[in-house]
């Protein structure tokens, strides 16, 4: 714990449909992480199959893809002290229903499947999705707040 890092953060398109990119966004700006890469894509089938390879055998797979493919997505790469389980604890649990209220998921999800949000789960895991997302790179920059979030 308490390593750099940066994970990867992308607004499914139920959220983008529902209008909660700018207030999913702005969560995490506020708590404090540093933005290093945001753009908008309909994701290419073959881009979403590589994201959830890991789900491949899984019966919810297709419908998963077909879903993930089906607008616009908002991929974000976003860095911080521990980022990765900090974003996840935003996020909150899987199922909307099940989430806690605070999280991005609890506060307007009620399904498993349109949950609006993906955050990377390990190190590994979010240096191959930043790869696979971002083959661009991301963003080198001195975020000044950053001297008022960490003491
Ligand atoms: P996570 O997004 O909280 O890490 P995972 O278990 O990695 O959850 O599943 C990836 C995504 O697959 C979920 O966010 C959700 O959109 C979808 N998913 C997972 N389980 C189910 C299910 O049982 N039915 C439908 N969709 C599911
Ligand atoms: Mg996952």
């Amino acid at each position: 714990m308490n390593t750099m890092e940066t994970t990867y953060i992308m607004i499914k398109p139920d959220g983008v449909q529902r209008g909660l990119v700018g207030e999913i966004i702005g969560r995490f700006e506020r708590k404090g992480l540093k933005l290093v890469a945001l753009k908008s894509v309909v994701p290419s089938k073959e881009t979403a199959e590589t994201h959830y390879e890991c789900h491949a055998a899984r019966p919810f797979y297709p419908g998963l893809i077909k879903f993930v493919t089906s607008g616009p997505v908002v991929c974000m790469a976003w860095t911080g002290v521990d980022a990765i389980a900090v974003a996840r604890t935003l996020i909150g649990a899987t199922n909307g229903r099940e989430a806690a209220p605070g999280t991005i998921r609890g506060d307007f999800g009620m399904d498993m499947g349109y949950n609006m949000i993906h955050g990377s789960d390990a190190a590994e895991t979010a240096a191959f999705e930043l790869n696979l997302w971002f083959p661009e790179g991301l963003m080198q920059w001195d975020n000044l707040m950053g001297a008022w979030v960490y003491e």
